[in-house]
């Protein structure tokens, strides 16, 4: 687009100081601003602004209105575990098949952890070096070796990270899978505002672009051929999850069993709250529509409300695992859908009207950001369903440096684990008196992927405060 043009179209939705140094830029710099501009949608700039912005807008939970929903609970008796077991055979038919993909979002920041880089590069192995990207890689290659099938994988990253994850992958010689069974889609960017809905500007020549939240990947997946190349190997079924969590059971035949026998287009994995506090979303009947509710949107009071046995009421918190039908995300995509926006505060580096850059007091959020999730396709789905599962099987992700949910804890889970699937098939681990493991145990998808096939190693001699690699 000819710049006065684009100048004029960014003036009429009062957007036009986006180009405030533009007699000062240089001529990469005119065309790298431009095609920034270009690319903003200003007419949903004004819509979101309206929405969230302005006065008179409602705060998201004052719009919902929250009911439990019935989840299927972890095995409690023999019917249970029947079920259990159908599922599970199920789950393994459809891998064997080459039904099954995985999907994994990371195109996320990973700023409380305050890395540079990719997260999937942060090496969560107790003993070793390996990082999250080789773990959930390491998963794939197993499940390949046990089902005889390609399982293919699709990496969602961002702008802020894609080359460095590239790179990575070349680096380590796509772990051994296999370039042409990886596949890289990157989500698409959002603006950051002021309070006011000013586009921001990171600097005289950039706007302040931020990945536009995980519900990107419904699009990206369309987008970038994905879902083409998923049908073209026969896969109709995607095992989606998060780059922080090393602890997932990655593929879990029992979870995309019951979706498959459900006839889900969409289902989520929760697990009991740790507390009222903790940050994970609530799955529910929101609006009579089941849907999850993201935990800075809860209620304090409904967050706290307990039933007569004392636990908490909302007790069912979603840990972002989910299994997606092809034809679903393809029907979400039919006529350019979008995920509703939600609204974010943070700290938005920027410069000022003197092209500086302004000082953030400690704790300053300057900026709005925009973001869509990707757990709002729930309620779009025909059929949803929603899965309990055990926190020690399958959710240690690693989010703040310091205390709950970070490196330390998501290490100790991951050796505990291992040490119950030692201990089941007869393995003598040292333990301390408060029962925590009395080691660093590692051990890689290939010895292990679910707990089986430990027998070989009952008589492994694990000596107190010692590592065990296997
Ligand atoms: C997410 C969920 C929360 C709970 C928790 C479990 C949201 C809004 N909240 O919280 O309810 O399930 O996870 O761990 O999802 N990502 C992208 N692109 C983006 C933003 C994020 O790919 O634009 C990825 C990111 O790389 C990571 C995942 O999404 O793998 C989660 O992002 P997060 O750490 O910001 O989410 P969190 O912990 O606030």
């Amino acid at each position: 687009m000819d710049f006065s043009e684009l100048r004029k179209r960014a003036k009429a939705h009062g957007q036009d100081h986006v180009f405030a140094f533009w007699d000062k830029l240089g001529e990469a710099e005119r065309a790298s601003l431009a095609a920034q501009a270009e690319a903003v949608d200003f007419a949903l700039i004004d819509r979101l602004k309206k929405e969230f912005l302005e006065a008179g807008a409602a705060a998201p939970a004052a719009k919902a209105k929250l009911e439990p929903s019935p989840v299927i609970v972890t095995p409690k008796d023999e019917n249970d575990r029947k079920a259990y077991a159908a599922a599970w055979a199920e789950g393994e038919k459809a891998l064997r098949a080459g039904r099954v993909g995985c999907f994994l979002v990371a195109g996320g920041q990973g700023t409380r952890l305050g890395l540079k880089g990719p997260k999937g590069c942060f090496e969560i192995g107790p003993v070793g070096k390996r990082s999250l990207f080789q773990l959930h890689a390491e998963k794939i290659a197993a499940l390949r070796a046990q089902y005889g099938a390609k399982v293919p994988w699709i990496v969602m990253t961002s702008d802020a990270n894609d080359a460095d994850t590239r790179k990575y992958f070349q680096e380590k010689g796509f772990f051994g899978l296999g370039a042409d069974s990886v596949m890289f889609c990157v989500q698409e960017n959002m603006p950051a505002v002021t309070p006011e809905g000013k586009l921001l500007l990171e600097t005289p020549a950039s706007l302040a672009l931020a990945p536009n939240g995980h519900g990107g990947s419904i699009k990206a997946l369309n987008d970038s051929g994905a879902l083409k190349w998923l049908r073209g190997m026969g896969v109709d079924t995607v095992f989606y999850f998060q780059v922080d969590n090393g602890l997932n059971r990655l593929c879990d035949p029992a979870f995309i069993g019951y979706h498959l026998r459900a006839g889900a287009e969409m289902s989520s994995k929760v697990v009991r709250k740790r507390d009222w506090k903790e940050p994970v979303g609530v799955i529910g009947f929101n609006n009579g529509k089941l849907g999850v509710i993201e935990y800075s949107d809860l209620p304090e009071d409904m967050a706290k409300a307990t039933l007569p046995d004392g636990s908490l009421r909302f007790w069912a918190g979603s840990i972002a695992i989910h299994v997606l039908d092809v034809g679903f995300v393809e029907r979400l995509n039919k006529g350019g859908f979008q995920l509703p926006y939600h609204k974010a505060k943070k700290a938005v580096p920027c410069v000022g009207a003197d092209g500086q850059p302004v000082k953030l007091k400690a704790g300053e959020k300057n900026g709005v950001k925009f973001e869509t999730f990707v757990f709002d396709a729930l309620p779009l789905a025909r059929t949803a369903l929603t899965m309990e599962t055990p926190r020690e099987d399958d959710f240690g992700p690693v989010k703040n440096a310091e205390g709950e949910d970070s490196p330390a804890s998501a290490r100790a889970m991951l050796t505990d684990q291992y040490a119950r699937w030692l201990e089941a098939a007869g393995c003598k681990v040292p333990r301390k008196a408060d029962g925590s493991v009395d080691a660093r145990i590692e051990l890689a998808p290939a010895t292990s992927l679910f707990g089986e096939g430990l027998a070989k190693h009952k008589d492994l001699k694990i000596k107190p405060g010692g590592d065990v690699v296997i």
